[in-house]
């Protein structure tokens, strides 16, 4: 199944008019000029949203798991999905692929369909969260932080060997995410635990190339719910300085104790030169890895507002990391993907002139009103008409729809498959 980009203008036609006036009226009352939309444009246009290789199924929870039709079987129907992805939304030019659940038979091959999709591929990730058949230690009491050397080596060489083959794809980034840590108190020595991880990290560090970068995840609880070796930020920054300038924290906004203010640990990361980047979800009250958006969509706001602050400095390592239980993974990920825009569409909007001025003052009220000003901005029709220059689809999952996508990939792929992955 493949989407090329005059199907979609003929398709974009039909509420075209529609759209002019929606776009038209935006303008109109925004009072800003058009030179200010046209560099809004060109900096949302720019904004590439990473799609793991482990989304494109249906997800499960440990009580089960209900796998739709025409699931992508192999790397190469995964690939194509995030195509069909980037096609439709102009937003998801990258994959992000998790060894050894998504190793590429034929690298050449992967390589040259990504191209003819325009998907580069983003950060890789490694598995030493679960055994692998025929794996000869365990990761049961942990990987990179375990007490007995051999387990350690057995981690340090697997993630070494996924920047193997990143290199191959020419991938740019790994990102490390533990299990590691204790279901009961006592269980393991806290510091030696962090020594221990510290130095695996650094063996692996050692073997990045020179124009990689490592981002180091954390996560205070599960699957261990006593301790995590990377628990928080401070242990992530901590690990991240500690190893050199390649390494970085990197937030996943599930991976926070409910009620914790992610914008404030975004603006300290970043003061510190040391955010790497992002997973984004949803959630209500742990790691539910839903829809970007769904519950708090605020929250995504105001993590946008602090990354503005250095957004035109740094580049940022940018994916969704969610589960889709109940939901068509690919509407799914177009709903989170167009959540993250608008987001950074209400970012863009905040006066920063005003507020600054504002902060000084002291006149809370203010501060208030300006951002939430940007916010109550219904930002969709400049979304729209972004997608619609960069050739995606002005409204992709009405087009995702109409087009019976799914339909199709259940006739070529079949109506019962599982995807690999969680
Ligand atoms: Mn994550």
């Amino acid at each position: 199944m493949h989407l090329d980009h005059q199907r979609i203008a003929e398709e974009n036609e039909a509420i075209l008019s529609a759209h002019q006036t929606q776009w038209d009226c935006f303008r109109t009352v925004s009072s800003q000029s058009d030179s200010y939309w046209e560099e809004c444009i060109t900096r949302l246009s720019a904004m590439q949203i990473a799609i793991p290789s482990w989304a494109l199924g249906t997800g499960g929870t440990r009580f089960g798991r209900f796998p739709g039709g025409g699931e992508p079987r192999n790397l190469e129907e995964k690939l194509a999905d995030v195509g069909l992805l980037h096609a439709l939304s102009g937003h998801a030019g990258a994959i992000s692929l998790h060894i050894p659940w998504d190793i590429p038979d034929d690298t050449a091959a992967i390589r040259q369909q990504a191209e003819e999709l325009g998907v580069v591929f983003d950060a890789v990730n490694s598995n030493t969260f679960q055994d692998q058949d025929g794996q000869l230690q365990s990761y049961k009491f942990g990987s990179l932080s375990h007490t007995d050397a051999a387990v350690r080596q057995l981690a340090v060489t697997h993630n070494q060997e996924v920047i193997d083959y990143g290199k191959a794809l020419n991938s740019k980034s790994i990102t490390v995410w533990l299990s590691d840590g204790a279901n009961f108190p006592g269980q393991q020595n806290f510091r030696r635990a962090f020594e221990r991880t510290l130095d695996s990290l650094q063996q692996i560090y050692d073997h990045l190339p020179n124009d990689w970068r490592m981002y180091v995840e954390y996560k205070p609880y599960e699957p261990n719910f006593y301790s995590t070796v990377i628990q928080d930020w401070g242990s992530s920054l901590l690990l991240a300085s500690k190893l050199g300038p390649k390494a970085y924290s990197l937030v996943d906004l599930g991976h926070h104790l409910p009620n914790t203010n992610i914008e404030q640990i975004v603006s300290r990361l970043m003061m510190e030169g040391k955010l790497g980047g992002f997973h984004f979800n949803d959630s209500k009250y742990g790691d539910d890895d839903l829809t970007v958006g769904s519950i708090k969509p605020y929250q995504l706001f105001l993590i946008f507002v602090e990354l503005l602050e250095g957004i035109a400095s740094e580049s940022f390592a940018w994916m969704i990391d969610a589960s889709h239980n109940v939901k068509d993974p690919l509407e799914d990920l177009m709903q989170s993907v167009e959540a993250i825009l608008i987001a950074y569409a209400q970012a863009l909007l905040v006066d920063r002139q005003a507020l600054n001025a504002a902060q000084e003052d002291n006149d809370v009220t203010l501060c208030q009103e300006i951002i939430q000003q940007a916010f109550r901005t219904d930002v969709r029709p400049l979304l729209a008409e972004v997608r619609r220059r960069n050739g995606a689809a002005l409204h992709p999952i009405l087009l995702f729809r109409k087009l019976q996508i799914r339909s199709a990939l259940i006739e070529e792929r079949g109506s019962k498959v599982l995807a690999t992955g969680l």
